[in-house]
């Protein structure tokens, strides 16, 4: 089984979007391993964030992320990272499929619901940081 990093992000969880999201996740025949919920502070979702550094959503892009309470969830499927990228939809729920997340729930590309780890080494390193030592 692989493990991934999701996050049902505030602008879902501000929308009262949790129950249908986690609920997708279960019939979908993902494990829900590990979840909690927090506030980032804005130095850690920058710090999340970090890859996309000096474009220009990022300052947009952090607030956001720091802006209310979040679901972090750890997720164990078979190809779990791709899995769960697959049921989220791409990036734009403009070209996101008519079954995705994102389609059905994303306002616009930024305010897109939920987040997914886009590869097992991030799938990993991102888990510590909402599940780790540190966290
Ligand atoms: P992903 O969440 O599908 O992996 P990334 O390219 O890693 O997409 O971008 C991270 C997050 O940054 C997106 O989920 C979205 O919230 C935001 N974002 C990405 N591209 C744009 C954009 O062009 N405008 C505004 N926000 C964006
Ligand atoms: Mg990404």
């Amino acid at each position: 089984m692989q493990r991934t990093l999701a996050i049902i992000k505030p602008d879902a969880v501000q929308r009262q979007l949790v129950g249908v999201i986690i609920s997708e996740i279960e019939m979908n025949k993902f494990a829900i391993s590990a979840i909690r919920t927090l506030q980032l502070t804005s130095a850690r979702a920058a710090d999340f964030y970090q890859e996309h550094r000096g474009k220009p959503f990022y300052d947009s892009l952090v607030a956001a992320t720091a802006s209310g309470q979040l679901y972090a969830l750890v997720l164990e499927k078979e190809n779990a990272v791709d899995a769960w990228r697959q049921l989220m939809g791409p990036t734009d729920p403009a070209k996101a499929g008519p079954l995705t997340l994102r389609r059905r729930f994303a306002i616009d590309i930024q305010r897109n619901s939920v987040h997914g780890a886009d590869s097992p080494a991030k799938a990993a390193q991102e888990i510590d940081f909402f599940f780790g030592e540190g966290a």
